[in-house]
């Protein structure tokens, strides 16, 4: 029945309403006993169905008499029992081989078989590889479970819910059980068991529970546990005063593996992480790994309310729970970080990898209408995305609006799945208004373009913004219709002071912020009492995820640069004198451009007042990937260059000797702690490094070589050893190889290492990441492996990837036939490393269009794969 969609839902026939489960754990085989307490929907008339891959049957029985061979079937992923009726109970025995299952969904084995532990991963549809189960998330049952493994071999057993009692058991063998008094569907059950130690803490929540944190590891890494520890308490205490929510269990354990697919998973009661955003300390963490940390926990944590309480009807709704989680992550890492340099961050994240996204073959919107592998839609889109359409209705309804609304939605819907529908429903009841038209946001794909004109009168003292949408169509989207877009305005006068804005017809007293909402194709929007032309900052905040179209002086923008108080635009403005000046080195536009983006900054290079991490992302132009998005035909090779000599200009504008200047005062201090001034300070450090570097690599690379040498942490370690590797210093084999031993035991610091070789820019790149391949460090077995090698080359080095003769398609299409056979779900994460190659340059395009070809022909591609492809190459 492929593909599902969304106007074919149904409500499930069969429900559970309590699962009593019992493991038999081994490494080899586990048996899993399964007693369902089912109920009817007397209104449908369907056989009883139960979800189910890749299990061994070993025995069936419907209220307490087993069922002969004839009273069930079991094929197609499918099994379906005879004789059910409500209230009845089906018992089943099933067989799994965690050992073998290197798709890493359902119960698995993490690191060896010696030394190793065995946990589970749900999400989506990976119950439905340890039980038979309605396995979809609008069935929400109590689970008990109990664990049953050797003592010896499996010290620690753990599942969702609270402990309720633990036991010997003959031959060397123990229990544990566990009751989750919240019902909840089969997506969030988790279970680990092995040999993990824990660092424990005691919290109290508001309304009163005692709590007990513990974070789970193996051995080696527990010393790294602390900073995840701290993050938790402040995510908890977070939680509680900005929505009022509350913890619910008597536990909340978090595991690190080394062996996940995604980032980590909000398992009722029981997170488990991949390690990359656990562990943290200075030895082996860089601030961004720091700050991801400090978000991922914060995140899995929210998802106890934005997720877990209230979960999601279907698969379709799964923004409802990730944009929405996402945007409370966000405004936690926010309060926690700099607002500003926060917002900088999301949105520079949304325009590399959300934007590309909604522009080619495999744009989707933030709601798709329909799935072949619903693994696929763990997107950019619904999470980032999804995310900017929560801000924009928070920002509609202000903060103690939202907070209303956030109320009622959880009130209502608490313990049940919900829909998109009932949460703007929640948010526009508790607030009077009437917030549907925002569906469109989550139905509409592709990224609209919203385009700005002002004219001043000065006879009337009036000025007319003209603002106008369009969005280019996407795949089977044709037409378009136009998007409420909030748009977050100031007007500015020539000296750099905030106007008093009086729009037409309004009655309240003037403020020099707001926020004006397009709800058609064209408005006009006039403001009064007006003098001399304004400078309009727009869209402040990114208050929409549209690309904004405004026919600034490159003096407009660089006032806005200069005294914008709003720190993204300010950003903002940087980065759009950027594009001018690209454009001008691309096109052979004249100088004034680029001297005018470099003075602009140069102004600013030692205001003290500024954030050094501000400062370092103004003297960051747009990335490549960004810059290619703005082209019509891409030559990444060219696109590569342009940027290198634009940041070559700006270095020469600053001046060697100054950087080096800046480089020493900002060197002296030499620590490695993760509070927010010495990461902006760090920050900076790396800026200018790898801008000396351009313009002076004598001067840099030595002040490289002594940075990697007397690095007292990561980040400057690994800034100092990308910029002698990038340049290929004559010390870089030595540092790499310094760095490889120095690091050998540590696979989050290995993949670093992989990841800066393989994002060495050009043709070169390539020998390198076949040469890597042969580490014995590498195996495509382990995702963050993967993604550490193959990830970074094919997603994150454009240069190096798009070689003209198509090597790098080549390399990329054969390791996703290999990939795609272990782990289907991480193989078609790496192939969207092909999205956009029909904008390529036609010789591009021809070899990636041929290794495309390659792979569709390959025959027994994954369903998740297949759709990838399908997509890519339609
Ligand atoms: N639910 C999958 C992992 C996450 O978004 O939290
Ligand atoms: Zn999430």
């Amino acid at each position: 029945p492929l593909p599902i969609r969304l106007r074919d839902y149904a409500p499930p026939p069969w429900r559970v309403v309590q699962a009593e489960l019992d493991f038999e754990l081994g490494i080899d085989a586990s048996e899993v006993g399964a007693r369902l307490h089912l109920a009817r929907d007397p209104a449908q008339d369907a056989p009883l169905r139960l979800d189910g891959e890749e299990l061994e049957l070993l025995a069936i029985a419907l209220d307490g008499a087993p069922l002969p061979a004839g009273r069930w079937r079991y094929a197609d992923g499918v099994l379906e029992v005879d004789g059910a009726r409500d209230g009845s109970v089906l018992e089943t025995r099933v067989r799994v081989r965690p050992a073998e299952n290197t798709a890493l969904e359902g119960l698995y084995l993490s690191g060896s078989r010696e030394a190793g532990f065995l946990l589970t991963q749900c999400e989506a549809e990976g119950f439905r590889r340890i039980t038979f189960f309605p396995d979809r998330p609008d069935v929400l049952a109590r689970f008990t479970v109990t664990l049953r493994a050797d003592r010896a071999r499996f010290p620690v057993l753990l599942a969702g819910g609270n402990p309720d009692g633990a036991g010997e058991l003959p031959g060397g063998r123990h229990w544990a059980r566990f009751v989750d008094p919240h019902p909840k569907p089969s997506y969030l059950f988790a279970l680990v068991a092995g040999r993990l130690e824990k660092i424990e803490r005691d919290y109290r929540t508001a309304d009163g529970r005692a709590v007990k944190l513990a974070i789970w590891s193996e051995a080696d890494a527990i010393g790294r546990c602390r900073y995840a520890l701290g993050a938790l308490e402040r995510a908890m205490r977070w939680d509680e005063e900005t929505y009022g929510r509350n913890y619910d269990l008597d536990v909340f354990h978090v595991v690190a593996t080394h062996d996940f697919n995604m980032g980590a998973m909000e398992n009722k009661g029981l997170n488990i992480f991949n390690a990359k955003y656990l562990l943290a300390d200075p030895d082996t963490t860089t601030d961004d790994e720091y700050r991801a940390v400090e978000a991922v926990v914060a995140h899995e944590y929210f998802h106890n309310w934005s997720g877990n309480r209230v979960t999601c009807r279907d698969w379709f709704q799964l923004s409802l729970k990730e944009g929405l989680t996402v945007f409370r992550e966000q405004q936690f890492s926010a309060r926690m970080n700099s607002p500003a340099l926060k917002r900088i961050e999301d949105v520079a994240l949304l325009r590399r990898a959300q934007f590309p996204e909604d522009a080619g073959p495999l744009a989707h919107p933030v709601r798709p209408a329909e799935y072949r592998e619903i693994n696929n839609f763990y997107t950019a889109t619904v999470y980032e995305k999804g995310a900017e359409l929560v801000r924009m209705l928070a920002g509609r309804l202000g903060e103690a609006g939202f907070r209303r609304g956030m109320d009622l939605y959880f009130a209502r819907h608490d313990g049940r799945a919900a829909t998109l529908e009932d949460f703007l429903a929640a948010l526009g009841e508790a607030n009077g208004l009437d917030l549907s038209p925002y569906l469109a946001w989550y139905a509409q794909a592709g990224t609209p373009r919203l385009t700005a004109r002002g004219r001043h009168d000065a006879a009337a003292r009036t000025y007319t913004l003209t603002l106008a949408q369009h969005t280019p169509p996407t795949p089977g989207q044709p037409d378009k219709r136009p998007l409420p877009i909030p748009v977050k305005l100031a007007l500015f006068d020539r000296a750099g002071r905030m106007l008093p804005l009086r729009l037409d017809g309004q009655t309240s007293a003037a403020s020099t912020e707001r926020v004006v909402v397009l709800a058609q194709a064209e408005q006009d929007f006039v403001f009064r009492g007006v003098d001399a032309p304004p400078v309009p900052s727009l869209l402040r905040g990114f208050s929409a995820p549209v690309i904004l179209e405004c026919d600034y002086a490159p003096e407009e923008l660089a006032l806005l640069l200069a005294h914008d108080p709003d720190g993204f635009n300010r950003w903002e403005a940087g980065q759009q004198l950027a594009l001018r000046a690209y454009a001008a080195l691309r096109d052979g536009g004249g100088e004034a451009a680029v001297e005018g983006w470099c003075a602009a900054l140069a102004a600013l290079f030692d205001d003290a007042a500024l954030d050094p991490a501000l400062l370092a992302d103004l003297l960051t132009p747009p990335g490549e990937i960004e810059l290619a998005e703005r082209e019509r035909e891409v030559d990444p090779a060219r696109i590569h260059a342009l940027r290198q000599e634009l940041q070559r200009r700006l270095a020469a504008a600053l001046g060697g000797e100054r950087l080096e200047r800046h480089h020493r005062k900002l060197a002296a201090d030499a620590g490695a702690q993760p509070d927010a001034a010495a990461q902006a300070r760090r920050r900076l450090k790396r800026r200018v490094l790898e801008l000396l570097a351009l313009h002076d690599p004598a001067a840099a690379l030595p002040l490289a070589q002594r940075q990697y040498e007397s690095a007292a942490g990561m980040t400057d370690r690994l800034a100092a050893l990308a910029v002698l590797v990038r340049h290929e210093a004559p010390q870089a084999l030595n540092a790499l190889a310094a760095f490889r031993a120095r690091h050998a035991q540590d696979p989050l610091a290995l993949d670093k290492w992989f990841a800066v070789q393989a994002q060495i820019p050009g043709e070169p790149a390539l020998a390198r990441v076949r040469a890597l391949e042969a580490d014995p460090a590498f195996t495509l077995k382990n995702p963050n492996r993967v993604r550490a090698l193959l990830g970074s080359y094919a997603s994150g080095n454009p240069s190096g990837f798009h070689r003209a003769d198509g090597a790098g398609y080549r390399l990329l299409a054969e390791r996703l036939a290999q990939l795609d056979a272990l782990n289907p779900q991480v193989a078609a994460r790496l192939a969207t490393a092909f999205n956009g190659w029909q904008r390529l340059e036609p010789v591009r395009r021809e070899q990636a269009r041929q290794a495309l070809a390659a792979l569709a022909g390959h025959g027994a591609l994954s369903r998740n794969l297949a759709e990838i492809v399908g997509h890519l190459l339609p």
